[in-house]
């Protein structure tokens, strides 16, 4: 088993230690670059300026800055050394800048001021310092010295680096799938895509790179996003107590400015720029089922079949490596799945989606038709000297396709049609770091397309994963016909989610995982990265039924919640560890099913308004300088709030509640927040509250969603003084028609008082949805109702099959007043 204390192949270790960061520090300068002739060259002073439109350019006689106001709280800045940009491309964004936005140019004695209606950039006269400040002049984020580079002989460009200062009580959060502490203060980072098996806390880089973080300083954030896809670096002042430094091995010096002063304003404003994922399917946010792997098909036939007699819910099965023919991606193993279509359409007969895996790595071999096609068109990558890029991955030697390239994408789209054609629900892209057995990776001199703007793999590295799934979304769309694809992917660069959900790779069966596991979902949720998931259980190594099960807790509120495991693990099943742990797995799975149409109106509010899924204390409160190191309860959504257990034998935790009042969902206690409570944790509870004044939609449990159309959908209310907004989203499910308005957005505004409560509801959307009317429950009313009305009409209580009280609502009630 593997030992979580050793560190892996590419560790890093994070910690500001001295030792390790002067280790860091000479790998980070290439040897040559000690030469005595070779210094690192800083801006001077600035010589003057010049406008077009929103983009203003300034120089110091020599070199250039480009200040581009993309919109009223977002700036970008770029650097060309010599004078002369690099053409504007990227792989990130999403968005064209908005060119009704006011800018202004004023200058003084001391500064230029690029100044929006939000926002004002500020530029040193004497030495080409540049802060952003908010309107009321307080400066949130500024250079600690002038935009510098240095030459690097050896490729030929230059280290581009930026240091600013870093405030005593700064906090910083981001960077994707970090596996350290959620505040990265006094943390060195790296982005270098990497497969890494089986990884340990404080272990970098990992498998994404997502250079974008938020500071947080005196309750005020910002955010900035280094958009270089180059092997990029951060330091949160780890080496300097007074600084934090963003650097790359190549590449433009460009990064965007964006204006808080709420974490919240700064997420929503990264999505802006890099867009969000689409709203998945339905079953996407069900119960997964994974292992490495099932095979033959009786073994498939037989989990799903275990699920559906001990009637715990599940909405897709996983087919890892071992369903192709000798791993030749798009193929089947005939010996394994004789009949692939037939059991795709059984198991979808039996509400179970099929999910299967797809790498890059294409098997060398000219009777393989992949191949032949990928060889005849020119599609795989080559190396600088001309010959093709080879290496070992799973089928064998292999080559890889460059998707960078936009005709290899397309082309790659359509090679998933024979499987989409037998049926195929889902794809999952693995190893697209990319990884190569025994080297890691491509060797640096790897040519890439990257969009007509040419590379190598040093540019490329990081994107690869991303444009391989992008790839496969892009495809799969027109072979869906427009339904909407659901893709998976382990590699990821900064915008990533508008292809695909990601999970967090191959992580271990330990607590320890478990706690990573919290601290990177959370990350990633604020890094853009909403739709993720770990490997509930563990890949590697045995879980207990213990960590299983509090593994499974955390996967409900997970955005992605799937079971999976190395092939050289016991069965994982929810069944997999006696009765016990199977009937508290089940119940939570069965959690997650009745929370649907919550999680789906959470993924609305991810999709439409940038709003991450999940939501660290820091974001929820961040004025609370003690909320900054919190890490272990998280929101989901706006009105859930989880602090999973991880800790075996634990009796009960410590929870902080924010301000506001809660309720505990399993027998709704109600909690004054603003302060810490010890909450029992019995074994089959966790510490899981909904915010008072919430309304918050449940559906009845099913074996899959969709099994049946809910006709009165419950809506529980959960008392609260003041007023509080709630929403509902529903749409056909399947297609993209919410894209043209095609959807429905409720929001139920609840105002109550020590004597009444109000509901009102308004909607957007065209969309008329399944169900005809609500039922609603009321939690912790501080009064005996008297008198209900609706829309102007007195009703009266009805009673449900467990003697329960609640209130029949028409679907389009317009206000309901309770006395
Ligand atoms: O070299 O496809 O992270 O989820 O089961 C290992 C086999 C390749 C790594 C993935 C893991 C998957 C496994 N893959």
């Amino acid at each position: 088993m593997a030992d979580t204390t050793k560190k892996g192949d590419f560790a890093n270790d994070l910690l500001p230690n001295p030792e390790t960061l002067d280790d860091t520090i000479q790998h980070v300068n290439n040897p040559v670059l000690d030469l005595p002739n070779i210094e690192k060259l800083y801006l001077t002073a600035v010589k003057g300026y010049s406008q077009e439109a929103n983009t203003v350019y300034f120089t110091d006689g020599k070199s250039k800055v480009e200040v581009k106001v993309y919109s009223e709280d977002i700036i970008r800045i770029r650097l060309a050394p010599e004078g002369s940009f690099l053409e504007d491309f990227s792989y990130a964004i999403s968005f064209k800048e908005d060119n009704y936005v006011s800018v202004e140019v004023i200058e003084d004695s001391e500064y230029y001021k690029v100044k929006t209606n939000t926002t004002i950039c500020l530029i040193r006269k004497s030495d080409f310092n540049i802060s952003f400040s908010n309107m009321e002049g307080q400066v949130l984020n500024r250079d600690h010295s002038a935009m510098h580079w240095e030459e690097n002989v050896d490729f030929g460009g230059y280290y581009v680096y930026c240091t600013k200062e870093a405030a005593a009580d700064e906090a910083f959060f981001g960077l994707g799938d970090k596996a350290t502490n959620l505040n990265l203060r006094g943390k060195r980072v790296k982005n270098w895509n990497s497969d890494t098996y089986s990884y340990a806390f404080n272990q970098d880089p990992l498998y994404k790179t997502i250079p974008f973080y938020i500071g947080v300083t005196e309750g005020k954030a910002y955010g900035i996003f280094f958009d270089n896809t180059f092997k990029t670096y951060f330091d949160f002042a780890a080496e300097h107590q007074d600084q934090t430094s963003f650097w790359s091995e190549g590449g433009e010096l460009q990064y965007y400015y964006i204006q808080g002063p709420k974490m919240m304003d700064v997420v929503k404003r990264y999505h802006k720029l890099t867009g969000t994922h689409y709203m998945p399917a339905m079953w996407g946010l069900g119960y997964h089922q994974c292992r490495w792997s099932y095979y033959p098909e009786n073994k498939v036939r037989e989990v799903a079949y275990e699920f559906r007699k001990r009637e715990i819910p599940c909405d897709a099965i996983y087919l890892d490596i071992d369903y192709m023919d000798g791993y030749r991606c798009f193929t089947w193993n005939k010996r394994y799945f004789p009949d692939p279509k037939k059991m795709i359409s059984d198991l979808n007969a039996n509400g179970f989606k099929t999910v299967v895996m797809i790498d890059p790595g294409i098997k060398v071999d000219d009777n393989y038709w992949v191949f032949k096609q990928g060889k005849d068109n020119n599609y795989f990558c080559r190396r600088g000297d001309d010959y093709f890029m080879e290496g070992f991955v799973w089928p064998g030697r292999c080559q890889f396709p460059d998707f960078t390239n936009p005709e290899v994408r397309s082309w790659w789209g359509t090679l998933y049609k024979g499987l989409v054609d037998d049926g195929v629900a889902g794809f999952w892209n693995d190893m697209n770091e990319p990884a190569v057995f025994g080297r890691g990776t491509f060797p640096n001199d790897v040519r890439h397309q990257f969009e007509g703007h040419r590379g190598s793999h040093r540019k490329a590295h990081n994107v690869y994963g991303m444009q391989m799934v992008r790839a496969t979304y892009d495809g799969l769309k027109k072979l869906y016909k427009n339904k909407r694809p659901f893709t998976i992917t382990r590699a990821a660069y900064a915008g990533t989610q508008r292809y695909s959900s990601v999970w967090t790779g191959d992580n271990i069966a330990t607590w320890e995982h478990l706690r990573i596991g919290t601290l990177q979902l959370q990350r990633l949720s604020v890094s853009g990265l909403s739709f993720c998931g770990t490997d509930i259980g563990g890949f590697t190594g045995e879980p207990d039924g213990e960590l299983y099960t509090r593994w499974m807790q955390f996967g409900v509120f997970s955005p992605f919640m799937r079971v999976h495991s190395a092939g050289d693990t016991r069965d994982r099943e929810p069944w997999s560890f006696g009765p016990e742990w199977e009937a508290i797995c089940k119940k939570f799975i069965e959690l997650r099913y009745k929370l649907l149409p919550y999680i789906y109106s959470t993924f609305w509010l991810q999709h439409k308004y940038g709003e991450p899924i999940l939501r660290p204390i820091a974001m929820l409160e961040q004025e609370k300088a003690k909320n900054m190191i919190r890490e272990e309860e998280f929101g989901f959504g706006n009105q859930l709030l989880v602090s999973p257990v991880l800790h075996p034998g634990q009796a009960n935790k410590i929870v902080y509640l924010p301000e506001g009042t809660w309720y505990y969902y399993f027998d709704n206690t109600y909690y004054e927040g603003g302060q810490e409570y010890t909450i029992d944790t019995p074994l089959d509870e966790m510490p899981f509250f909904v915010r008072g004044g919430s309304i918050i939609p449940e559906y009845p449990v099913m074996q899959f969603t969709g099994e049946r159309r809910v006709e009165s959908l419950r809506l529980n209310l959960y008392y609260a003084e003041g007023e509080h907004t709630s929403s509902l989203y529903s749409d056909h499910g399947e297609t993209f028609a919410y894209e043209q308005g095609v959807y429905v957005e409720k929001h139920f505004i609840t105002t109550c008082d020590a004597k009444q409560v109000n509901v009102i509801q308004g909607e957007d959307g065209l969309y008329t949805p399944y169900y005809t009317d609500f039922n609603l429950y009321l939690v912790g009313l501080p009064f005996e109702p008297k008198q209900i009305t609706v829309d102007g009409n007195k009703v009266s209580m009805q009673q449900d099959d467990e003697g329960k009280l609640f209130i029949k609502l028409d679907r389009d009630f317009k206000k309901i007043n309770i006395q």
